[in-house]
């Protein structure tokens, strides 16, 4: 097997398979510190790190912004004579892409791998032909898809949402693609399917019954999950939570709020969540907050590995660049149990004047380093115990005695008050320093140990 793939035609001339070359190298198209055959604590990084990389964003956006027009030139549009020849190519840059550099898994939308026909049953013809292309290309590369969805949010019928429009003939056409989408997960034997409700929410609570919409959304659900069910579909359903855009407010709008809808209906067993980077910072949160929310609420299931800017407030979708992020996501993501299904997806874009066709290429290299450099940092917060042990110090007195009474349960408000006279009287009980500042620089000495 030749070591990259390439269809009929080569799409990324001139770049070759990248390849590990450490630390020290000055190569932009080379890995620094994600060396796939790496073992660490046990695993390899690419059995830890589970690299995706997001169909959408690699191959369909192409620079436009509410400002101006497209940026990026795609071969693989300009070259073929009809829409769905054009997805036959863009398959042959995706997997030549995604060979080139390494990556082990793919994540699509329907509408990314092809294009919608002029009723569902052709939307769903088409989806069927290309899915049939991308089973012989996974075949061929090993590549794997991590998770595919339904893109139910572009087409002008879902303007105002689709399980929780107002119009039930939109929730129609919603449950054809989604029916259409796990028929192709299935096919793929993709290991996870996700549910983004980008438009599952509101503009304005003057003109919606929220209550409704609500039910209306769970209600999709548990179908979804009973068609996938009872069609084979082994992997995971996830919810993949953002606070707002393009609604002002999305249902999903982060972990917590999704665990507590997913209880509400009953659904809690069924779906775990793809957190994103940068929804959680759009929801006023950590990442590392996101992940170990779901890790505690026992949800936790894929990565949309991204950032946000810090100074702009919206999703920008950028690659991660940060090992101090990347180090705490991982250390949360390895506490939580590591991937299963789930994995790193880069839901990132290239922005608009990066027009070179290398900066695709070290856009997911610098992407890769960053969670690879991660993961080592992690990995050594782990086994040298420090944090784990200044954290579980910490909690000693609920470890015995009364304090263990009172986690059991054994213990009613008038028993926990009458110890207050022997375990309350000392003047420095509960000014126990956090130690906040001594654990963040033993988190930059771990960070910058990593080779
Ligand atoms: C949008 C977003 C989506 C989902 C899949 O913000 O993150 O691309 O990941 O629909
Ligand atoms: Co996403």
């Amino acid at each position: 097997m030749a070591d990259y793939f390439v269809g009929k035609k080569e799409y990324f001339p001139g770049i070759g398979k990248i390849q590990y070359e450490g630390p020290a190298s000055d190569n932009p198209l080379a890995f620094k510190f994600y060396d796939a055959d790496r073992k660490v604590g046990g695993k390899t990084m690419r059995e830890h790190l589970r690299f995706a990389v997001a169909y959408w964003h690699s191959f369909g956006q192409d620079g436009t912004d509410p400002f101006g027009s497209a940026t990026h030139d795609y071969p693989w549009k300009t070259d073929a004579s009809t829409p769905m020849e054009a997805h036959e190519h863009k398959l042959d840059a995706a997997f030549e892409f995604f060979t080139k550099l390494g990556a082990g898994f793919y994540c699509f939308h329907d509408r990314d791998i092809a294009p919608e026909g002029a009723s569902p049953s052709e939307s769903e013809k088409n989806l069927a032909h290309m899915v049939a292309l991308a089973a012989e290309r996974q075949k061929a590369t090993g590549v794997r898809l991590l998770w595919g969805t339904a893109n139910l949010f572009s087409h002008p019928r879902y303007m105002n949402g689709a399980a929780t429009n107002p119009e039930f003939g939109v929730l129609t056409q919603a449950a054809a693609q989604v029916k259409a989408a796990i028929d192709a997960t299935i096919a793929l034997s993709g290991q996870g399917y996700v549910f983004w409700g980008g438009r599952e929410g509101y503009m304005s609570l003057l003109n919606t019954d929220l209550k409704r919409e609500k039910d209306h959304l769970a209600r999709f659900l548990a179908m979804s999950r009973d068609y996938g069910r009872t069609h084979g579909f082994k992997g995971t359903f996830y919810i993949e939570p953002k606070p707002m855009e393009p609604t002002k407010h999305q249902y999903d709008f982060d972990v917590e709020t999704v665990a507590g809808f997913l209880r509400a209906y009953g659904l809690e067993k069924d779906f775990r969540v793809n957190i994103e980077a940068n929804h959680a910072e759009l929801a006023g949160h950590d990442f590392q907050h996101e992940l170990e929310t779901a890790a505690a609420l026992g949800i936790f299931g894929s990565v949309d590995a991204n950032r946000g800017d810090p100074r702009n407030g919206w999703d920008t979708d950028q690659f991660p660049s940060s090992v101090y992020e990347t180090t705490l996501a991982m250390l949360a993501i390895l506490r939580a149990g590591g991937f299963t299904t789930g994995g790193l997806n880069f839901d990132a874009k290239i922005r608009r004047n990066s027009v070179d066709q290398a900066d695709l290429f070290e856009a997911h290299i610098g992407g890769m380093d960053a969670f690879a450099a991660g993961l080592l940092a992690a990995q050594r917060i782990i086994d040298d115990g420090k944090l784990a042990g200044f954290v579980r110090d910490r909690y000693t007195s609920f470890d015995a005695g009364e304090g263990a009474r009172f986690e059991a349960g054994g213990m009613n408000l008038e028993e926990l008050a009458a110890l207050a006279g022997s375990l309350g009287g000392s003047a420095r009980l509960g000014r126990t320093s956090g130690k906040q500042e001594r654990l963040e620089n033993l988190i930059t000495q771990y960070v910058l140990k990593v080779k």
